[in-house]
């Protein structure tokens, strides 16, 4: 018995599903569904974010909105789901803004390199007035941004050597995101990268069409990439938020107040989910080198030496995403 509760102990433990304050909102008499569905697994902190949303929305609509939560990419990847909810076949998503640049150029911001030193600083930005404009800039083509929520920071793993600085990295198959600052950072590093679905990549690692790829901790584990990536490196090159989108649709035929109900849910989940996302990522960590994981964690010299090598992709990208957008984001890390 003794053991037993040891060991339950060492398990991940997710903050609580918090209860739900607020009372019930009015509708406007009629029942709607909504089907919200993500790339990430059932045992991601974003899932669990889901069912916080699912539970806010159906008792506070007093079940007049039902909400039917969807994980693994079941009905789509971020870009197949974001296409959903333009056509309106879909009613919620919630992907990473990396993927979504074609169509948000100023989304890109998120993909600089190391332009994000902590937590707290992505929050000031997200939840400030530069995320708060984002999202009404995002409120278009067919779709209505109503919130953020964290993928987190990105971590190397591969199934090669253990990699410290960026000469470990020549030639090495590094599976991207589809987008093309991350196709730049890996090129830049010397590896030889492929931008490529989340929806695909498990297969693609065990297979060895590529020979790593680069997710937050919790991804890792939870889409069981350490059972095919035996190295792995905190480089925390990249911080990715996720966007809460609603398709546009469905938005228009909801009443005011259920529109105001589903902000208000958003912001919850995006709160909740952080606060489970940052709680684990440490945990999440010890427990991959427990289960045989091999992980470098990197002095700051060596860090130094990929943010080094990483300076011409602000030289590329700066004047495309916007200089002053930039400076506005290192001034709030400065202001720290
Ligand atoms: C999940 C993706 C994933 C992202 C990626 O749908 O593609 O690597 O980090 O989390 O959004």
């Amino acid at each position: 018995l003794g053991l037993t509760s040891l060991s339950a102990v060492a398990a991940t433990e997710m903050p609580p599903i918090p209860e739900v304050t607020g009372d019930v909102v009015e509708g406007d008499g009629n029942d709607y569904n909504l089907k919200f569905n993500i790339g990430l697994t059932q045992s991601s902190a974003q899932y669990r974010g889901l069912e916080y949303f699912k539970k806010i929305v159906e008792q506070r609509s007093d079940g007049h909105i039902q909400v039917q939560t969807f994980h693994s990419a079941q009905l789509g990847d971020d870009l197949q789901s974001v296409s959903a909810l333009q056509a309106g076949t879909l009613e919620m998503t919630a992907p990473s803004t990396s993927p979504m640049v074609s169509m948000f150029p100023q989304f890109a911001v998120f993909d600089l390199p190391f332009l994000f030193p902590t937590p707290e600083i992505a929050d000031k930005v997200l939840d400030g007035d530069i995320g708060q404009q984002m999202l009404k800039d995002a409120s278009t083509k067919g779709l209505v941004a109503i919130g953020w929520a964290e993928n987190g920071y990105r971590q190397l793993t591969n199934s090669k050597l253990a990699v410290t600085s960026p000469s470990d990295l020549d030639g090495l198959k590094v599976r991207t995101m589809q987008n093309p600052i991350h196709l730049d950072i890996w090129r830049t590093l010397g590896a030889n990268p492929t931008p490529m679905s989340f929806a695909e990549l498990f297969t693609a690692l065990e297979q060895g069409v590529v020979d790593g790829q680069e997710n937050p901790w919790i991804t890792i584990e939870s889409s069981k990439f350490n059972e095919v990536q035996q190295y792995a490196t905190e480089t925390n090159h990249v911080y990715t938020p996720f966007i809460t989108l609603v398709s546009e649709r469905f938005w228009n035929r909801l009443p005011e107040s259920y529109q105001q109900l589903l902000r208000e849910a958003a912001k919850q989940m995006g709160d909740y989910e952080r606060q489970v996302s940052r709680t684990l990522n440490d945990q999440i960590k010890q427990e991959l080198k427990e289960q045989g994981m091999q992980i470098t964690e990197l002095t700051p010299e060596q860090i130094a030496t990929f943010q080094e090598d990483l300076a011409p992709v602000y030289d590329d990208w700066r004047d495309k995403i916007g200089g002053d957008l930039i400076d506005r984001i290192r001034a709030e890390s400065q202001a720290q």
